[in-house]
């Protein structure tokens, strides 16, 4: 069975009050995300390795092979664009209590831990990705991964949000400015709801 382009959870306009126009949705979930899947099937189609795998046990078989970089790369890709649409909400950057306890105490503080993600985020050069996880020592931590990699491949622990730091993601609402994208993702469109579900 082919993977698929998931559907938004909102409108291509619903972000838009929140940071994220419209023509940014519509490029980057119809155009970019839509590239990365259609890739994706590509090589599975050519590759009797790869078939009959769920997403997640591609982008683990194909991490760190070098004769499997596009695999990789475009699986994850797509795992990670799945996880960054549930990861914005219209209504977002709210922090259910249970959530801001934890980062409270994993942190020290809820802006702690907002810097820390700030800094991931403007640091990793080039595109990649930002990520709130819980690390396997049941601790919140804050990586950083180049291009389509993820806490999935590096084993780091359950990602709970993952920011696209990739230029295609802000260039349209911020131009050049990763920091004021980064911190207008943390404070109106991080979907904090989700990463406290995520918690358990
Ligand atoms: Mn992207």
């Amino acid at each position: 069975m082919a993977f698929e382009l998931p559907p938004l959870p909102y409108e291509t306009s619903a972000l838009a009050g929140a940071g994220m126009c419209q023509e940014t949705l519509e490029l980057h979930h119809g155009k970019h995300h839509q590239a990365y899947v259609t890739a994706l099937n590509g090589f599975v189609e050519k590759n009797p390795a790869l078939q009959g795998k769920s997403l997640e046990e591609i982008v683990a078989l194909s991490y760190g092979q070098s004769d499997l970089a596009p695999v990789f790369n475009n699986s994850g890709q797509h795992w990670n664009h799945i996880l960054f649409w549930k990861n914005l909400s219209p209504t977002g950057g709210g922090i259910p209590g249970k959530l801001e306890a934890k980062l409270i105490d994993d942190f020290g503080s809820v802006q702690a831990f907002k810097d820390a993600f700030k800094t991931a985020a403007t640091t990793q050069f080039g595109s990649g990705w930002a990520w709130l996880i819980l690390a396997a020592d049941g601790k919140l931590k804050v990586t950083k991964t180049p291009n389509g990699s993820n806490p999935l491949a590096t084993g780091e622990g359950k990602a709970l949000l993952g920011l696209d730091v990739w230029e295609h993601s802000y260039y349209l609402d911020f131009r050049n400015r990763r920091p004021d994208y980064t911190q207008n993702y943390l404070d109106k469109l991080a979907n904090y709801e989700f990463a406290a579900a995520e918690l358990g």
